[in-house]
């Protein structure tokens, strides 16, 4: 790839063009809090907090989590007198979640905590993001600079743990890059590098802010450079020649959309391949919704072992699959069962691009993709499986039936429309709603490969606050919500209009088909009466497919309230996803 060099003085961002590059240097001020939101105001005028501040909102941030303390508080209430709205949660491992739903569905999310008791809870959630390619930019407060002592004295502040860096330390193994704001002639081409690198990336980076340097007025501005990366053109070109080639060639093409379509916005992108060659599509379980559910050319998830029989036998007997933005995790080969062999195969991701045993080196994914769809190499006429929608048949309430999970996620399959939002928790929230059928622009966001429980709630209210015109419906389980869902207080207190689903069955059910025990069973809760203690919403028991039913209807039918339905589910109920993994799985364990 070939990397060209901004170096124009300032900011290399997106909305770049809105810096004129610094005309004059500035002495050392003190900014006032009010100014951070006035785009009038120069590059020069601007304090540190304020230049960051205002670059998060050129990357499209409009609202940063968080949690406030001591050394974050001034950078916090610069935020709070800005143009982005803070959303404070309740705790910090929700703060890292929210945000990095936000980031899936918006492009790119923020965070603000404290040093150490804020930074050091929010690692698990961030860890996710990096794992799932979540471009979320922590930022972080640290003690200033002039409270550190000198000449090697260590005084002992509140909530530090080792050396003043331990915590970027800590981050450095889960993020693109990071930086701490120490030098005032560099922190403005540091914030744009990180900016940059998170927004190219979609992995997140991780800033932190001593507290004396929110209010540091830089006396000169270094020159940004940040890399402009483009696909070699020869590259390129070779690559998609032979792609096309193969596709013409073959019997029966398909491909496999992943999660980097999503991440990269490339969705329109594929289907436009798709279209014009007439290629099948598939997707893995992390790239659900990537592409529309009832699309003519969409057939199913596949995922090995674990997915729909025909759709893994029309993969795997394909003589061409196309494997664009996907990435080869456990969870969506069906715990490696999945049979792909690569001289059938072209993986394009944002990290490469093999066609067979060939390796291309500087080709984008983007390019790579759009190259294809304007050569459209036309796929062989043939018979495609079934898509979702038309494979599992029409559904008929049986009203007094026991509820089951399968028979609950049929019923809200009834329900999805374009203008929904659907969450998922990990254990079986996640199976079992993989197998429901996602329409036009809905959206799916589940951490399907790092499977950290408790993402569901603080990830429905990123989505919610991100997507405040769509509907967001959570699927979570009893235990993965008895992690963070007091969360739910925050959706409350915002009155944001989420749906939430607890699946109880009364403990850890997916660890029960892998190997049982009391470990598995946890503290059953009146999950309906929740509502009651957190000042707002709707609680409903559902025991019955009728029960469940009403309750929906009724949440659905509400567009301004919070609802919570508790969904009791036998024991030993999963649904066929789950069964089918674990029949995988517990040769593992
Ligand atoms: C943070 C975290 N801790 C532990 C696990 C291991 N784990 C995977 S599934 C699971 C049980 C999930 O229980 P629940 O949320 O009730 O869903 P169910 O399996 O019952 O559908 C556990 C403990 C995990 N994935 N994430
Ligand atoms: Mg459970």
């Amino acid at each position: 790839m070939s990397e060209s060099i901004d170096t124009n003085g300032h900011a290399a961002g997106p909305d770049a063009a809105a810096h004129p590059a610094p005309s004059r240097p500035a002495p050392i001020a003190t900014a006032t809090r009010a100014a951070a939101g006035e785009r009038h105001r120069s590059v020069t005028e601007l304090s540190i907090g304020e230049y960051l501040i205002r670059r998060l909102g050129d990357y499209g941030i409009r609202h940063v989590f968080g949690v406030p303390g001591d050394y974050v508080l001034h950078f916090y209430d610069m935020l709070a007198h800005s143009p982005l709205e803070l959303v404070n949660c309740t705790r910090e491992d929700c703060v890292g979640y929210a945000a990095d739903a936000y980031a899936r569905i918006n492009g790119i999310g923020s965070l603000c905590v404290t040093y150490g008791v804020g930074g050091l809870s929010v690692v698990n959630a961030v860890a996710g993001a990096f794992a799932e390619k979540s471009p979320v930019v922590v930022i972080s407060g640290a003690p200033g600079l002039r409270e550190r002592g000198e000449r090697g004295e260590r005084p002992l502040l509140h909530h530090c743990v080792r050396d003043w860096s331990t915590q970027r330390e800590v981050f450095e193994k889960i993020c693109a890059a990071c930086v701490e704001l120490t030098d005032a002639d560099t922190a403005f081409r540091d914030i744009d590098r990180l900016l940059d690198l998170a927004a190219r990336s979609k992995r997140p980076v991780y800033i932190e802010l001593p507290r004396d340097m929110v209010d540091v007025v830089p006396e000169s501005i270094r020159p940004s450079a940040c890399p402009r990366v483009r696909s070699d053109p020869e590259a390129l070109a070779e690559a998609v020649r032979e792609a096309a080639e193969r596709i013409a060639e073959a019997e029966a093409p398909v491909i496999i959309a992943g999660v980097e379509l999503h991440r990269f916005g490339l969705q329109a992108d594929v289907i436009a391949l798709a279209e014009a060659s007439q290629i099948a599509v598939a997707s893995t379980i992390m790239g659900k919704s990537v592409v529309s559910e009832v699309h003519p050319l969409y057939i199913g998830l596949y995922g090995g072992g674990m997915g729909r029989e025909e759709v893994t036998r029309f993969v795997e007997s394909s003589d061409c699959r196309i494997l664009l933005g996907t990435l080869m995790t456990d969870i969506d080969l069906g715990i490696f069962t999945a049979k792909l062999d690569p001289w059938r195969t072209i993986h394009a991701t944002s990290e490469g691009l093999q066609i067979s045993h060939h390796h291309y080196h500087g080709v984008l994914l983007e390019d790579f993709i759009r190259g294809l769809a304007a050569a459209r190499p036309k796929a062989k006429p043939r018979v495609l499986p079934p898509g979702p929608a038309v494979a599992r048949g029409p559904f008929r309430l049986e009203p007094d039936a026991p509820l089951t999970i399968s028979r609950l996620v049929r019923r809200l399959d009834e329900s999805l429309d374009d203008r929904t939002v659907v969450v998922a928790d990990i254990g079986d929230a996640l199976f079992a709603t993989s197998e429901l059928v996602i329409r036009g622009q809905t959206e799916y966001v589940s951490p399907a490969y790092y499977t950290s429980m408790g993402f569901g709630v603080p990830a429905a209210l990123g989505a919610a606050v991100a997507r405040p015109d769509l509907r967001v419906i959570l699927v979570a389980g009893d235990g993965a919500f008895q992690m963070t869902g007091m969360e739910l207080s925050t959706l409350v207190a915002r009155k944001l209009p989420v749906v939430v689903i607890v699946l109880d069955n009364a403990g850890y059910g997916t660890e029960r088909l892998l190997q049982d025990g009391t470990f598995n069973d946890i503290n059953v809760w009146a999950y309906e009466r929740l509502p009651e203690v957190l000042g707002g919403g709707t609680g409903h028991v559902a025991r019955t497919e009728g029960e469940f039913d009403r309750a929906l209807s009724l949440a659905l039918s509400d567009p301004p309230g919070l609802h919570l339905i508790r969904a009791c589910l036998p024991r030993d109920d999963f649904s066929n996803t789950l069964q089918r993994l674990a029949r995988k799985l517990q040769t593992r364990v």
